[in-house]
């Protein structure tokens, strides 16, 4: 059976578990990383020599970035919709994958870490000032996008929704102010109610 290393905290292991259950596959999914350790052992860097969260293991086929077992997972069992065939398409799809690795991902990743992870007593608000003004440039840039796409890369959903959404939950689930952004909220409200988001976005930052 599939399975996916990692702890359901990690908005990467999110990533690929949303995409299994969108696909409705049958995965076993491994806690690791985090508090759960795993990561470092020499059977795991086997596996992956990064020492993170995701892993996905299909038999003797191993496959790790987060953003790359979406796409391997849409491609394999959704060719055609969620990955799309026409190359354009498909393209536009993956520009917004980066976009959320490169550029979403960074920008948010320091007003997550202080804000959940970091103890009160020991947080640098600077860090926290910084990302969100930010990040809150990048949501105008999304919220422009999404008032004329329904979704990510379009009319209907592909892959490119999956990791764009588990930002968003990461994201909107911070303890600050959220402006509205009818476009944003009325998308991921579409993206939350999908039978795929269970046990993935419901489920609290930590
Ligand atoms: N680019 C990688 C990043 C993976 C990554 O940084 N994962 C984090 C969790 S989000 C991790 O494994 N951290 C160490 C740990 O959890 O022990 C991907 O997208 O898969």
């Amino acid at each position: 059976m599939l399975k996916i290393w990692g702890r359901i905290t990690s908005i990467n292991v999110r990533k690929a578990v949303y995409a299994a259950q969108e696909l409705g596959l049958e995965f076993e999914r491994i806690d690791a990383g985090g508090v759960f350790g795993v990561v470092k052992t020499p059977e795991y860097i086997a596996l992956n020599p990064n020492s993170v969260v995701p892993t996905l293991v299909e038999g003797d086929f191993v496959l790790w970035e987060s953003n790359v077992i979406v796409r391997y997972l849409c491609a394999k069992h959704s060719d055609g919709k969620l990955y799309p065939t026409d190359l354009q398409a498909r393209f536009n799809a993956e520009r917004w994958m980066d976009w959320q690795q490169t550029t979403f991902g960074p920008s948010g990743r320091d007003a997550f870490w202080q804000l959940i992870r970091v103890p009160e007593s020991e947080r640098d608000m600077k860090k926290v000032e910084a990302s969100i003004a930010s990040t809150e440039l990048l949501l105008d840039r999304l919220e422009k996008h999404l008032a004329t796409h329904p979704f990510i890369a379009g009319a209907t959903m592909t892959m490119a929704d999956i990791p764009l959404t588990c930002e968003v939950h990461r994201w909107y689930g911070l303890p600050i102010p959220h402006p509205s952004r009818p476009s944003i909220e009325a998308w991921y409200a579409k993206m939350l109610a999908r039978p795929a988001a269970k046990n993935v976005l419901t489920l609290p930052l930590s």
